[in-house]
């Protein structure tokens, strides 16, 4: 690592070397006791039992209703298919409004099952659905509304669950973010008719790939599990369409592994928070999405704010810096699902409701954080950012005079290097 950085001429985008010697990543996986995984893996290899509702399976869907106080858990081979799942087992249809700013997966899951997905526009302090804009939205063919909690810190979901129930709505949550978080006091996971979480490798908790549905309702929690395994009942009963959503062995002994380490991931996500926050305060222009610290949070996602008219340098230009310095910043949700195929081609002009969405997609970066990064690596991420807010203005200039900054695998021209 040589961080320490002089003149613009020691910025790698302009010829200097690179402040990191191995690349940064936003969404490095948490790896807990290996020697646990290990052993139970060996376990599951002896009892010659790797999927299609296991013993791991079994005890790490309790281990999630007790952790979250719902009375179900149907894990699930990845949050995609669980909101699938969702989705068919509740009956959506025509059209459900959801948020533009989100993970492709959320809309992507609806309109796989020829489902609408009606584009809502955001709050722009909480990144969240906005219920007043939902109001707006709800026509005759509303079948449902799918919040996500955005970086993990919950939706208005009393706003949602009163506007779901006086026009008799489902309403379900994409909490893909947010394991081990409460909102008003109650843990996120009991929250609407169902709620969805994922595990995979990118999330705190990790089952390599993975997810989880969960509900405080027997009836859907009955249908979900049938259609998770293709509507078996039996050996050879089929009560309803499924499809394969099984979560296999091995996955669920990550899940169990990630599980005792739950408070360390959290701690340490804790930290580095901190960390950013304290030096980041006194760069203009910079803001740091704050997270309620009064309630559980799981502090997964790093997340910055650059507003160009006082930092005097956009997002595209920070993120392109810290590219070429081996930060591998994420413009997660750039540039909101409406301007993704197939939606816009479907609805060309959604960007006009969507004034929030289209503001803040221009504006967010998510740097890296878990337990893959250290206090060290934290400060000089910040002082880079710090170097280059300070230099805006000739930093500004200098990039108006070259090409743009050509790294390979962000054109998608490449594939991630092997590291
Ligand atoms: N709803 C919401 C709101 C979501 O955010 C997501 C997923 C879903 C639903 C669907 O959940 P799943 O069906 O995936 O369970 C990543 C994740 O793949 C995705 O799960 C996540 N959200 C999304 C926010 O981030 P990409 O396309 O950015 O992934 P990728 O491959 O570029 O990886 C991100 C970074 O992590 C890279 O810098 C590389 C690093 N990485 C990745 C993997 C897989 C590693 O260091 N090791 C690894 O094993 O979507």
């Amino acid at each position: 690592m040589s961080p320490i950085k002089s003149g613009l001429p020691d910025l790698a985008i302009f010829g200097g070397k690179p402040a990191f010697d191995s690349a940064l990543h936003v969404g490095r996986p948490n790896v807990g006791d290996r020697r646990a995984l290990l052993k139970r893996i060996n376990d599951l290899l002896d009892r010659n039992w790797l999927t299609n509702d296991g013993p791991l399976l079994q005890e790490f869907e309790q281990r999630i209703c007790g952790l979250i106080g719902v009375k179900h858990c149907i894990a699930v081979c990845n949050a995609t298919i669980g909101l699938e799942i969702v989705i068919k087992a509740l009956g959506l249809s025509g059209e459900v409004i959801v948020p533009s700013f989100t993970f492709v997966a959320t809309p992507h899951a609806l309109r796989w099952h020829g489902v609408t997905p009606v584009f809502c526009d955001l709050d722009p302090d909480t990144h969240n659905i906005d219920p007043l804009r939902v109001a707006e939205l709800i026509t005759r063919r509303t079948s449902g509304i799918i919040g996500v909690h955005v970086w993990g810190r919950p939706c208005d979901v009393g706003a949602l669950a009163d506007l779901a129930r006086r026009q008799n709505l489902k309403l379900v949550f994409d909490a893909a973010h947010a394991f081990a978080c409460s909102h008003e006091g109650r843990m996120i996971g009991g929250l609407g008719n169902a709620e969805i979480f994922s595990f995979h490798a990118t999330k705190f908790v990790n089952t390599f790939e993975g997810g989880a549905i969960v509900t405080n309702s027997d009836e859907l929690a009955t249908k979900i599990r049938l259609m998770r395994n293709f509507g078996f009942a039996g050996l050879d009963t089929v009560m309803s369409l499924g499809t394969n959503g099984k979560m296999s062995e091995p996955s669920a002994a990550m899940g169990l592994t990630s599980l005792e380490s739950l408070e360390r991931f959290i701690k340490v996500n804790r930290r580095n928070y901190h960390l950013y926050q304290q030096q980041l305060t006194k760069v203009p222009g910079i803001s740091l999405s704050q997270y309620q610290e009064d309630e559980k949070c799981n502090y997964q996602y790093i997340v910055l704010e650059i507003d160009e008219a006082v930092a005097g340098i956009n997002r595209d230009m920070l993120d392109d810096i810290l590219w070429a310095e081996n930060v591998l910043t994420r413009r997660y949700f750039y540039p909101g699902c409406h301007r993704m195929e197939p939606y816009c081609s479907a609805d060309p002009q959604a960007h006009l409701r969507l004034a929030q969405t289209e503001r803040l997609a221009k504006m967010v970066l998510c740097l890296p954080t878990g337990s893959a990064i250290s206090s060290a690596e934290i400060t000089a991420i910040c002082a880079l950012i710090e170097f280059v807010v300070k230099h805006a203005e000739a930093v500004k200039q200098r990039l108006s005079m070259r090409p743009l900054f050509p790294h390979p695998w962000k054109s998608g021209s490449s594939q991630e290097p092997l590291i």
